[in-house]
Order: C-alpha cells, then structure tokens, then sequence
C-alpha cells in the first residue's frame, strides 16, 4: 500500500492528500512531526533526502513535491476530467496548478508564518512580509474570483486537480482572518468541495487535526 507522509498545516501535504482521497487510491498516510524535526530523522530522509512534506513512498518508489505527486496520483488513476489526457486541456490544468501553488499559496503562506507559526515560535511577525501577502492575493484572487462566478469548479462544471491545489492554499484563510466577503463566487466554491465526502474523509477542515497530535 502507498505511503503518504504529510503534516496538517502544510499547504502541499493537504493537497496530496486531498488528491489521493478524490482519486480513491488506497494509502496510508503518515504525521512528520516538523516541529520535533521528525523530517531530519534517517527513516524520513531516506523517503525524502530534502527533509520536506509532502513525500510518498509506493513499494519502494518514493517522491517528493506535491505537484508532482499529485501528477504521479492521477497517473496512476488512470484518465478523467479530473487531469484530462488532451494535452491543451492538460496544461490549462498544469496552469491553474502553477498559479496556485506559485501565487496564491506563497501569498498565503506569508500570512500563516507570521500571523501563526511565528507566535508559535515566539519570534516576531514581519508585518512588511504580511502585507506583501495581502497585496499579492489582492492582485490574484480576483482571476479566481471570475473563473468561479459562473462555475462551479476553475474549469467549469467538473472538478480538477487545479481546484484541489487552489482550496489547499486557501484551507488557512480563516485562521489567518483573510476576508473573503469581497468573493462570493470563491466563497461558494470552497463550501462546495468542503461539503464533498472526499474532501471530509481527510479532514474537516485546515488544522482540524491540531488537538488529535
Ligand atoms: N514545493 C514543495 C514544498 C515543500 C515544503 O516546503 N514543505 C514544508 C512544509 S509546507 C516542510 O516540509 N518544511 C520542513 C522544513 O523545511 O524543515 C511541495 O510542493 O511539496
């Protein structure tokens, strides 16, 4: 059975996650303790030598970087509208990937830094880097927002792995007190896929595990 190794407040980690479950593929899947540095120890560096969730390890293949899991994933599921095979098709997907992970969760991931894991750590948050942040999704989640003002999914009526790498992004929004009330259609969007049955066999919603560690 294939391994998945993955922490609850890592973005990516969730989107492997989030895949595998719509996919159906059996797993289990594995907590790294980041904060203990359970990523450094031998066994983990032996999946993953970068020291990084997420990783997977599929009798004795092991990879690492969500979006290449997740291609990895919906290879081995074999062709859907969730990763079409046309290849034009394909990269508007990849492009959606791209512009989730690259955009709108670096974006977001300034603002979980500083607003939670830094008083975590007791270090000081840097409000130069929050507000980058926030001008960086005042720039981009409009894009989301027309996409889905019409639809139900980026795409259209069909969910792809683009909307799985863009929920995993925003999972944190309202921990970090990210107001979304100037986006109805992104608003609807991910009340839809956190009412879907794969998306609660994972979890109930970002860092909804935290008590059970
Ligand atoms: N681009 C990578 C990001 C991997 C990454 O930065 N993971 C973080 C958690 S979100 C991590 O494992 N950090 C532990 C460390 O740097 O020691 C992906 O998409 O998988």
């Amino acid at each position: 059975m294939m391994n998945i190794y993955g922490h609850f407040f890592s973005m990516p980690s969730n989107k492997v996650r989030l895949c595998a479950s719509y996919l159906g593929l059996p797993h289990e899947y594995h907590h790294v303790d980041l904060q203990s540095g359970a990523q450094m120890e031998p066994d983990f560096i032996g999946i993953n030598p970068m020291g990084r969730v997420p990783a997977i390890e599929d009798d004795g293949f092991t990879l690492s970087q969500s979006n290449a899991i997740c291609k990895y994933l919906c290879d081995l599921s074999g062709p859907s509208s969730f990763y079409p095979e046309d290849a034009q098709e394909q990269a508007v997907v990849n492009q959606w990937v791209s512009f989730a992970s690259q955009h709108v969760q670096q974006a977001m991931s300034r603002l979980f830094f500083n607003k939670i894991v830094a008083p975590m750590l007791g270090e000081a948050a840097d409000e130069n880097s929050v507000k980058t942040g926030e001008n960086m999704l005042a720039r981009d989640l409009p894009h989301l927002e027309a996409k889905l003002v019409d639809n139900d999914y980026i795409l259209g009526e069909k969910i792809t792995l683009a909307d799985i790498a863009m929920i995993c992004a925003l999972e944190p929004a309202e921990m970090v007190g990210l107001d979304l009330d100037p986006y109805s259609g992104i608003q609807k969007w991910r009340e839809t896929i956190m009412n879907r049955e794969f998306y609660k066999r994972v979890h109930a919603h970002f860092g909804a595990e935290m008590n059970a560690k």
